[in-house]
């Protein structure tokens, strides 16, 4: 998979939807950037993600450490990934048994499977971590359709969230939402309620968002980048797993037979799985069409050029030349080297076209 295009890969079968819509996304935006929102409230995360969102496909969210992580949090998070097109990945790495990391994934003050489209998981417990989180997931989605299917039907959506048609006034402590798991604030936001008429087939129940203007990438084609993100539409409501197979961290346990562990549990759950983290890809057998996606990049610092980089607390840095296209990994994710930056837009612009610059030489080298 490693010499095709990302728009190929998507129409291979073998492809979790969730996967097949990235890879699309990916290769609209032009951008294989991941940005690691790795921040302490949700007035930076919002920050963040706006200064970031046209560069990035994909936010990574440490939600639980986000102190005053709730409805504001969600919402907001929701209300910017629609506007500048991404998709959200909570990397919360899951590691127990399957009945605690159901729990863990719906329910609780983060309730991870409302609003993250994309979680990840240890598979040291074995491999009913991974039914566990399917299945719960699957409940999820069917709670979701089940609602927007009543709403429809009785013709207007329910006033069950005062806040939700109301981006200006939702005062924070606006709870409840926080308390109906059926609410899902950050897909529902964008539903603008008079936009569910009669005839609206469940298909399009989650063509939630009224055409926002996306501010473009300055070196991209403007009105055709537009254009296909419009006809790319909003991401249905889905949801999918990457699994740890490789860690960046010096001395980590993730490898050898571990790591074919993770990819031969995969295999079995393609429609949930859609990759892995890892530092390569696991792409080896015929059919396999994961996605790579990959921590520990950052770029060098001037005169530090082929330096080992590290953070001191056993962070191991490559920059994204050698993942994408060395070793290729088909998502770099960057937390520090554009948090710290002074300018953080404008970092996340030299990250993405690192990636991308990578990326298109990775494909014209294999053909
Ligand atoms: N992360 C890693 N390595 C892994 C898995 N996950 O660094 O193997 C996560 C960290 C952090 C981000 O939890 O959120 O990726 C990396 O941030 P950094 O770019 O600032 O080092």
């Amino acid at each position: 998979t490693v010499s095709l295009s990302y728009e190929e890969r998507a129409s291979l079968p073998n492809i979790s939807p969730v996967a097949a819509f990235l890879l699309r996304l990916i290769s609209t935006k032009h951008t294989n950037l991941c940005v690691s929102a790795d921040v302490t409230s949700t007035t930076e995360l919002l920050q963040l993600a706006e200064e970031v969102g046209d560069s990035i496909c994909l936010l990574k969210t440490h939600a639980d450490i986000i102190q005053d992580f709730g409805d504001r949090t969600i919402k907001g998070l929701g209300d910017v990934a629609k506007r500048r097109k991404f998709l959200v990945f909570e990397d919360r790495k899951f590691g127990d048994i399957g009945s605690t990391v159901q729990k863990q994934y719906t329910a609780g003050p983060l309730g991870i499977v409302k609003w993250a489209a994309i979680t990840n998981a240890h598979i040291f417990p074995g491999p009913a971590i991974v039914t566990a989180l399917e299945q719960a997931a699957k409940s999820a989605i069917a709670a979701y359709n089940t609602r927007v299917e009543t709403e429809i039907s009785a013709g207007t959506p329910q006033p069950s969230s005062a806040s939700e048609s109301d981006d200006e006034d939702s005062s924070p402590d606006a709870s409840d939402a926080d308390d109906d798991p059926t609410a899902w604030p950050a897909e529902r936001q964008g539903r603008k309620p008079s936009v569910v008429s009669v005839s609206t087939t469940i298909s399009t129940k989650t063509e939630a968002i009224s055409p926002q203007p996306t501010p473009r990438s300055p070196d991209l084609g403007t009105e055709s980048m537009e254009a296909a993100l419009e006809r790319l539409g909003p991401p249905p409501f889905l949801r999918a797993l990457l699994l740890l197979a490789e860690m960046s961290s010096e001395g980590n346990l993730l490898t050898g037979a571990y790591t074919e562990q993770c990819v031969a549990i995969a295999r079995q759950h393609r429609d949930f799985v859609m990759g892995f983290i890892a530092q390569r890809s696991l792409n080896v057998e015929k059919g396999d069409n994961f996605i790579t996606m990959t921590p520990g990049v950052s770029l060098p610092p001037p005169g530090q050029e082929g330096k080992k980089m590290g953070d001191g607390l056993g962070q191991q840095y490559n920059t994204p030349r050698k993942v994408v296209l060395e070793m290729g990994c088909d998502v770099i994710i960057v937390g520090r080297g554009i948090l710290n930056a002074p300018d953080r837009r404008r970092a996340a612009e030299r990250y993405r076209k690192e990636g991308w610059a990578a990326y298109e030489e990775r494909i014209r080298a294999r053909r």
